[in-house]
């Protein structure tokens, strides 16, 4: 494109995967910044496509003017967290009030089948603003800090988005032995190329589809005040630090051990809350013990993990897809609502839609 940005519509649209956490965030500091680090696997086929769209405003500044559509309607909800994000971020992104907008964003999974929405949609949405920045400001990035600064944007806009930026096994929060890490954005967690890890699935398990009763928000500020805080703190940046052992050292045992330690004791924060909140159903356990039952029988390397709601996901390798998929079917099946689960395995990060453009 070589017309001038003042008289120019341009679109950007950029696609951004689900993650799901093996060490959970929970517990929150002022800034949205974890009070413990965590370690992602980032989804292939669960994603949120966000296009925006954008042109100059005949008089610059003043307040954002924008619309937002979620699968080509407004949605009152979702609009007001999009346009209180950018409020937000107007001091760090001071051409925000200087350009219509106009948001248009669409999952391609379910809502509310235990996975994470706000994680594909506030990474594709920095994605696609850290690309206008560059566009407004022609000052174009070194491709790692590109992502550096959109997972430092996704951040503010859901803790858990700010690892979706990238693919593969990601963490996010300091801890000593990633010389690379911060609270303030997610990086991508080094695996051997020879690894099984780069070949994980996760079968996602729905027991039910039912809206969440509890928001993550309200999740996190209910650690605040919560008895185990400092326990929790210590336990989770422990089981990072094992759990980077784990992946390092291809220690399956470990891993599972770490992943299904961090999904029960997310719950029983959960539990343990004042007043307790209640999110794991009756086949959530059963779905649980039979997958103990199945590993204890064949020896196979799988594990669970589970998100702040009641379904269950189901982590494996590749090279055994072949013996475990039966047991999905013929047994996990009858503990998910009309028998649904989803397939999905570890993506390789997000994907800019739209030719780059250069004025
Ligand atoms: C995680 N979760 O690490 C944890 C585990 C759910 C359970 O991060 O308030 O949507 O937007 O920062 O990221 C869900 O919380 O919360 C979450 P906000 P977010 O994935």
């Amino acid at each position: 494109m070589t017309t001038k940005m003042n008289d120019q519509t341009i679109k950007i649209g950029w696609k951004a995967p689900s993650n799901i956490a093996l060490v959970k965030y929970w517990g929150k500091r002022a800034g949205q910044l974890p009070v413990n680090g965590s370690l992602s696997i980032t989804l292939e086929k669960s994603t949120t496509t966000t296009f925006l769209t954008f042109s100059r405003k005949l008089k610059s500044g003043g307040a954002i003017e924008m619309e937002y559509f979620f699968h080509g309607n407004k949605q009152e909800k979702f609009s007001e967290k999009i346009l209180s994000l950018l409020n937000s971020l107007i001091a760090e992104l001071p051409f925000l009030t200087d350009f219509r907008l106009v948001i248009e964003s669409e999952n391609n999974f379910p809502h509310s089948a235990g996975i994470a929405s706000s994680a594909s949609s506030m990474a594709a949405l920095a994605l696609c603003l850290v690309t206008m920045e560059e566009i407004v400001t022609n000052v174009y990035l070194p491709e790692a800090d590109f992502f550096k600064r959109a997972s430092t944007l996704a951040r503010q806009g859901s803790g858990s988005a700010c690892r979706s930026v990238y693919g593969g096994i990601v963490s996010w929060g300091k801890i000593a032995s990633i010389r690379t890490s911060s609270d303030q954005y997610a990086s991508p967690f080094p695996v051997n190329s020879e690894s099984r890890i780069n070949h994980l699935r996760d079968t996602i398990l729905i027991v039910s589809s039912e809206e969440k009763s509890l928001s993550s928000s309200s999740g996190h500020a209910a650690m605040a005040d919560h008895p185990y805080w400092e326990g929790r703190r210590v336990q989770a940046n422990g089981n990072l630090e094992l759990i980077t052992d784990a992946i390092r050292n291809d220690d399956y045992q470990l891993l599972s051990k770490i992943s299904e330690n961090e999904a029960l004791s997310l719950h029983a924060l959960l539990l343990s809350s004042s007043p307790g909140i209640v999110l794991l159903k009756p086949n959530t356990l059963r779905i649980i013990e039979e997958i103990r039952r199945f590993r204890e029988a064949t020896g196979l390397d799988l594990l669970f993990t589970i998100d702040a709601g009641p379904n269950v996901h189901l982590i494996y390798f590749e090279d055994q897809r072949e013996m475990i998929m039966p047991f999905v079917s013929k047994t996990l099946s009858q503990f998910c609502e009309n028998g649904t689960w989803i397939d999905d395995k570890i993506g390789t990060g997000p994907r800019l839609l739209t030719p780059k453009v250069e004025l």
